[in-house]
């Protein structure tokens, strides 16, 4: 099997800092953050952007900053998201790419997100296609529900991604695909030829998808934005949930990845300085 990815997604857009001590909400909170989990495994962060508040916000010099301390702290993957938060404009949410991150994401479909929806029509995602293209940023397809999938065959079909690409299944979403076992094979049943792939499980399930993605040869995310517990009513740090990861495969005999391993793994290139 090829060696494991671990993505962090250390913060995402929904968890409040009310909810648990650990969020890095700040740009050098980012860096600490980078520094700890690649310490403890990970290959790549999938970041988001808050104010010092702690609000959600995509503003480019914000990323900027994140990505510099991330930079400054590590060798990690740096994955932008565009997702963003739910509200947030197309535009605003492609606007990072401009600062030619080495991978973002593009979730391939609108999906319920618990009482809002989480836009992504296809003028959507064909408009947030052409920002990766031209900046020359990697994709990694966020795939929240089985159609999100066919969706993406239809992109690649038109010509607005291209195929194969990295794949990572977010399950567990409310509105979304439950997360299970059975979900989750699925999902790999119908990934497109050639294509690697990661999953993400919402709550509890992070842990035990993650552990039948070790053991199925995909790849793994962790991290408080999918999750805010290490165990029942006991808070996580972002590198603890590496940690555990890193556990695992080990017991499984699975080696895991550096970010330069993850890099060739996942087609990239060398990181620019924009
Ligand atoms: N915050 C969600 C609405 C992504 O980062 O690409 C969308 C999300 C997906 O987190
Ligand atoms: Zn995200």
């Amino acid at each position: 099997m090829d060696p494991l990815i671990i993505t962090v997604a250390p913060i995402g857009a929904e968890v409040m800092p009310e909810q648990t001590p650990y969020l890095p909400v700040t740009p050098a909170q980012l860096g600490e953050t980078a520094a700890a989990i690649r310490a403890a495994g990970a290959s790549m962060v999938h970041v988001h952007c808050r104010n010092d508040d702690g609000t959600n916000t995509h503003d480019v010099e914000r990323f900027r900053q994140a990505r510099d301390a991330i930079r400054e702290a590590s060798d990690l993957i740096v994955q932008f998201s565009t997702g963003g938060a739910i509200g947030m404009t197309p535009e605003e949410r492609a606007a990072p790419l401009a600062l030619r991150p080495e991978m973002a994401t593009l979730t391939c479909g609108t999906v319920n997100f618990g009482d809002d929806i989480f836009e992504n029509s296809f003028p959507i995602m064909r408009g947030i296609a052409a920002k990766l293209d031209e900046f020359g940023v990697a994709p990694e397809l966020e795939i929240f529900d089985l159609g999100h999938l066919s969706n993406a065959k239809r992109l690649a079909q038109e010509g607005a991604i291209r195929l194969p690409a990295h794949v990572d299944f977010v399950l567990g979403v409310p509105g979304g695909l439950d997360a299970s076992v059975e979900n989750l094979v699925d999902c790999v049943r119908g990934l497109p030829p050639g294509c690697s792939w990661s999953v993400a499980g919402i709550g509890r399930m992070q842990l035990i998808l993650a552990a039948v993605a070790v053991a199925m040869g995909g790849h793994v995310r962790v991290g408080l934005e999918d999750n805010l517990y290490y165990s029942k009513g006991r808070l996580a740090r972002n590198e603890e949930l590496v940690a555990r990861v890193v556990r695992i495969a080990e017991e499984l005999g699975r080696p895991v990845a550096t970010p330069d391993q993850a890099r060739r793994l996942l087609r990239l290139g060398t990181p620019t300085a924009a």
